[in-house]
């Protein structure tokens, strides 16, 4: 039987495992990369664990989240990640020079690759063939010391793309399409392969915006062939030497094909407060617009910004709206300096951010109160612009650019003018920014410099074989990891200081849960609907709660990294036999857990809620690796342990 791209660089990376779709398998892993928001962690497990040097065969820490620097957190926190990085032989891209998806795509990716990174937007790296894997910190802490990662054998979709998109209709457009087919839990359990004659004619950034908007889908990754398209951009990049072809064999079989013809495609728009609630722009007429925000992992490569650039050329931003831009990397500013086309940019009002996620993580820019904020990016959960009743759409960067200009939504296909733009023969290379680690001997004695804002690791306990647990908060369907641990200016910085976040846990859904959490009598158990953790990687979405005692989440189902996030923590996921069961539980409830070691050893536990009587199954599907992690009580003791 043929094979799926993905299936090939599984097979080629398989440590152990069988690639039966469901079952455990663990992958050798090339290249990892961190972003400073969850790095100071991961690098903090990675120095519990006594490896000198990464055994990768690259690695690379970005800081790009958090650049802000309103005090001295932030700053503290790049001096330890450069010193450590330096260390432990880790390059260190340094703040201002890009967001780690598009420096990642411009400088290091390969084809045909494996890529962990600790941020839930790595699959970005499958717009240039590699196979690439959102994970949370602990993970790629140890696929840095040289461990497997270890993931569920996914299924295999296919997007057959054909025809060719009109003008002003783009990626960022067949991402909204396709999460207005399948929505924010389509993906789950699935790798996404993008093929058909449609694909010759997106570029390798355009590639990217639709890999890295799969992770929307809950997916575990998606993955574009490399080809022609894919070659010339690494020459381009200066890299003609990282170029391998990659394509599926002709008989692969897929669990599902879906097909999209991009010639019928046109300008879509996610809607508050989720980016599969999706709709054609056309469709929303007399929309005000307030501020327009270009930029992220998802549009901001050269591409996107030419484009930008040309529709604002000679033309002035509606007095009514906002308009920022990040370009993604120092490279693609760079390039719109020399080209002219940021005085293009800046002659039109708008204003210029620093190449870094900037507004997308709420790190600046927030909208006005109740604001309407038309973002290229490929989240709008609710409060995460940093405004609580922002009102936030995900477009395209045509879309942004057409609704800055006249202040209403606006679909750009009734923009007067021409934008056609050409990817460059040769992009400008200058790589300064990237500090290469220390060599071997000098590394031996350097220093890694920790501020204090950096605090201890949490310590997570190995289970009882029975407990008693408190309900300390009921959710409904599709909860975040920003609403779990939300980011933001006020929050982010503190990323290495779980006691400091710990106050904010939750604090969407219910400000009085982290007080009730530290004056809970019994452990604490959460309560979740379907696709629970949704979102980003962030290993505090199950750190923090694992600080405030909370041992054990009962939900309708569960987000793939963040669901690894909390065994790494030491935090049991169970699931509802019986959907149903759900509704009987409340707050302040205590549920007692019986056996706890057989019933993860059988798959099912008993539980019985001690407030009303009642008893009813959750099911534990947990591998025995897992099992062990959790008995351990986390990742960080099992490895300690000698678990590999
Ligand atoms: C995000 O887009 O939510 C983030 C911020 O990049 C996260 C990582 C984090 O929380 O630090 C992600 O996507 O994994
Ligand atoms: Fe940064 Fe936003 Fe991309 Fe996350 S989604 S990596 S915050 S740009």
């Amino acid at each position: 039987m043929g094979k799926t791209i993905a299936q090939k660089i599984i097979q080629a990376h398989l440590v152990s495992g069988d690639m039966t779709p469901g079952s455990e398998i663990a992958l050798r892993i090339d290249q990892t990369l961190t972003q400073d928001a969850t790095g100071t962690m991961a690098y903090l497990e990675f120095e519990t664990m006594g490896i000198p040097r990464v055994k990768t065969e690259l690695s690379v820490a970005y800081v790009d989240h958090n650049t802000l620097q309103c005090g001295f957190e932030n700053a503290d926190d790049h001096r330890y990640l450069q010193t450590v990085a330096a260390k432990h032989g880790v390059y260190f891209s340094r703040p201002g020079n890009g967001i780690c998806h598009q420096v990642h795509l411009e400088r290091f990716g390969k084809p045909g690759k494996t890529l962990i990174g600790s941020d839930s937007h790595t699959p970005t790296g499958g717009g240039i063939g590699m196979l690439a894997f959102g994970a949370g910190g602990m993970d790629v802490a140890v696929a840095m010391g040289g461990g497997a990662y270890y993931i569920t054998m996914p299924k295999m979709f296919k997007v057959n793309l054909t025809g060719k998109l009109n003008p002003y209709v783009t990626a960022k457009d067949v991402s909204l399409e396709l999460l207005r087919i399948l929505s924010v839990k389509g993906g789950v359990g699935a790798i996404v392969e993008w093929g058909g004659p449609g694909i010759a004619s997106l570029s390798v950034p355009e590639r990217a915006t639709i890999t890295n908007m799969g992770t929307e889908l809950g997916a575990t990754t998606s993955i574009f062939p490399s080809d022609e398209v894919t070659h010339q951009f690494l020459i381009a990049q200066g890299r003609e030497e990282d170029y391998a072809p990659l394509a599926s064999d002709a008989d692969a079989v897929y669990d599902r094909i879906i097909d999209i013809d991009l010639s019928a495609l046109k300008p879509m728009i996610a809607c508050p407060h989720s980016p599969d609630n999706v709709v054609e722009v056309e469709s929303l007429k007399n929309v005000k617009v307030d501020q327009v925000c270009i930029g992220s992992c998802t549009n901001s490569s050269l591409f996107d910004m030419l484009k930008v650039a040309a529709m604002l050329k000679g033309r002035t931003v509606a007095p009514g709206v906002s308009l920022s831009i990040s370009p993604g990397s120092r490279q693609v500013l760079t390039m719109l300096a020399d080209c002219g086309a940021l005085s293009d940019i800046l002659a039109s009002g708008a204003r210029v951010l620093e190449c870094a996620c900037g507004p997308c993580i709420g790190m600046g820019f927030s909208p006005n109160s109740a604001g309407v904020s038309l973002r290229t990016f490929n989240r709008n959960f609710l409060g995460r612009s940093g405004t609580k009743d922002g009102q936030v759409y995900l477009v395209s960067p045509e879309t942004a650019v057409a609704s800055a200009l006249t202040g209403f939504i606006t679909d750009p296909t009734t923009f007067d003018g021409d934008i056609q733009v050409q990817m460059p023969e040769k992009f400008k290379i200058n790589d300064s920014a990237v500090l290469p680690p220390l060599s071997v001997e000098d590394a031996a004695n350097a220093e890694v410099l920790r501020g204090p804002n950096i605090k201890e690791f949490p310590k997570s306990e190995p289970f009882a074989d029975s407990m008693d647990g408190q309900i300390l908060l009921q959710v409904g369907d599709n909860i975040t990891t920003d609403h779990i641990m939300p980011a933001g200016a006020k929050i982010l910085p503190y990323r290495s200081n779980i006691p400091h976040l710990s106050q904010f846990c939750f604090e969407v859904c219910d400000p009085t849960f982290a007080q009730r959490a530290k004056q809970a009598q019994h452990s604490g158990i959460i309560i979740g609907g379907s696709n629970y953790g949704q979102g980003s990687s962030r290993e505090h979405a199950a750190l923090v709660p694992m600080y405030l005692g909370i041992r054990c989440v009962i939900a309708k189902s569960f987000a793939r990294i963040h669901v690894a996030n909390l065994i790494n923590a030491g935090i049991l996921p169970l699931t509802f036999a019986d959907p149903a069961d759900y509704d009987a539980l409340q707050q302040d409830h205590v549920l007692h857990l019986q056996d706890i070691r057989t019933g993860m050893a059988d798959g099912k536990l008993d539980v019985t809620d001690k407030t009303t009587g009642k008893h009813f199954t959750a099911q534990c599907n947990l591998t025995q690796r897992q099992q062990a992690i959790l008995m351990a009580g986390g990742l960080l003791n099992y490895t300690r342990e000698g678990g590999q």
